[in-house]
């Protein structure tokens, strides 16, 4: 259960043994005393942070960096039967760092940083398992100057490609685990692209196991007509479809907070609700798009699902989103699945929320753009570690704390609460609710269990007194 954060870098090929040693000290002296586990990782980043200044060596590429975690995601994904990998992109704005060469313009060419395409790896029932990667895409200033200029292709289209890349990469993942695992790429509306339909046939061709995908449709796309059928739109298909049944679940107020954009207008907040959404089904077959040089693109058929909020709340935006997949949807049990599948693509804001709220990655000085990246991958995995714990925390509250504390953690943090040095162990759960109250959660009947951010600030402050636990009692 206690997975090392050093395990998470072990065999990290960085081709030159040395350095390979340098990584894995800073890391796995982290991970021994005085903090074993979690808070190793987030008491200790500065430490990181100043090894990684020696890291200004190209051979420790963000490649070779991920490489051991990303095996590990690969096992731990084989004791699950069901993958789901979300991927989507965040921006990195480094604009007040004014030291760092060699970052790109965001949005404008005066804002200044580097994008993020993650891809986000958790089981059916939510549980974290690790983060398969972590592209980064620094735009070219000149590149950009022309094309926004130009007005003619955005920039974005042609950075589409890391969405058919991150299917591609999941495709890899489920061929990597052993037979009769289902693995589901999901993406928002940015990934609805014609060439993530055609891939699939592409992989399935290749033999071996393919991933299906999950999209958010954004476009109204044209569909191939059909003999007595309705409407050759997909939206307006969909609307005219029987009803299949209604889905609920619950969504919490955060849900709204991170889907705006930097300088967009904020449209209302969302409020947490139990949502119900009408469900309507189709299989459809979608126009090809037309290449440039007239080369013909088969057709590709699927499914299509629309799920609508029919009553939301007075001031609320309804819940609206039109699914499409190369999973057959069979039944009202399929497209319920598939809506709850697509909830879970919210676990990878979350992930991107950590990133840049907990562990501050956007403060980061250093000198160079490569040497940010590289500190941003040990980042990634750290937090993913916090989303690890944070779940859990809630669905196995059970076990002792110990198996994922050190005990000079739990033992002074239990001090510092509860005012008693000889507390004895606390359930997981119980800790949780510690951790979460030192990192200002307040812990009232209705609250519900601390969040990632709460854990984050938590676990900081149990690594200071876990030191002076230590200190005075020695080890
Ligand atoms: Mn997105």
């Amino acid at each position: 259960m206690s997975e090392n954060i050093a395990d998470e870098f072990k065999g990290a090929d960085l081709k030159d043994g040395r350095l390979q040693e340098r990584l894995l000290k800073v890391v796995s002296a982290l991970a021994d005393a005085p903090a074993a586990s979690i808070s190793a990782a987030c008491g200790g980043w500065a430490e990181i942070v100043g090894a990684l200044r020696l890291l200004h060596c190209d051979k420790a590429t963000p490649e070779s960096l991920l490489g051991p975690h990303r095996e590990a995601v690969t096992r731990r994904c084989a004791d699950h039967a069901c993958l789901i990998v979300s991927q989507d992109t965040t921006e990195l704005d480094f604009t007040h760092m004014e030291a760092t060469e060699g970052l790109g313009p965001l949005n404008s060419e005066q804002r200044r940083g580097f994008f993020m395409h993650s891809l986000h790896v958790g089981s059916e029932q939510g549980l974290p398992l690790g983060i398969l990667d972590a592209a980064i895409n620094i735009r070219d200033d000149e590149h950009f100057r022309i094309n926004s200029k130009r007005k003619k292709r955005p920039i974005e289209e042609k950075e589409s490609y890391r969405w058919l890349a991150g299917y591609r990469k999941t495709c890899e993942l489920a061929r990597a685990l052993p037979e009769g695992r289902e693995v589901f790429s999901v993406s928002d509306r940015e990934g609805d692209i014609h060439e993530v339909f055609e891939a699939r046939r592409e992989a399935a061709a290749a033999g071996g196991a393919a991933a299906h995908w999950l999209i958010r449709a954004n476009q109204d796309r044209a569909l191939v007509e059909v003999e007595g059928a309705g409407p050759a739109r997909l939206f307006a298909a969909l609307e005219a479809a029987p009803v299949l049944g209604h889905v609920e679940f619950e969504i919490s107020a955060k849900m709204s907070r991170v889907t705006k954009k930097k300088g967009s207008r904020v449209s209302n907040p969302r409020t947490a609700r139990r949502v119900r959404q009408t469900l309507r089904m189709m299989k459809i077959t979608p126009r090809p798009p037309q290449r440039p040089g007239g080369g013909k693109v088969a057709p590709v058929t699927f499914w299509a699902i629309l799920a609508e909020e029919e009553n939301p709340p007075e001031g609320q935006d309804p819940l609206r989103w039109l699914l499409l997949t190369s999973k057959p949807v069979e039944s009202f049990e399929d497209a319920c699945r598939m809506v709850r599948i697509y909830l879970r693509r919210w676990d990878i804001e979350v992930f991107h929320r950590v990133l840049k709220t907990g562990c501050r990655v956007e403060r980061i000085q250093l000198k160079q753009a490569d040497a940010l990246i590289r500190a941003l991958m040990i980042y990634v995995v750290i937090a993913w570690r916090i989303l690890y714990l944070t779940h859990l925390g809630r669905r196995c509250p059970e076990l002792p704390c110990g198996s994922v504390f050190a005990e000079a953690e739990w033992k002074s943090a239990c001090a510092v609460v509860k005012r008693d040095p000889q507390a004895g162990e606390p359930t997981l759960g119980e800790f949780i609710g510690i951790v979460g109250k030192l990192g200002g959660h307040p812990g009232r009947k209705g609250d519900g269990p601390p969040g990632p951010q709460r854990i984050w600030v938590g676990m900081g402050r149990i690594s200071d007194f876990a030191l002076a636990w230590e200190t005075i009692h020695g080890r």
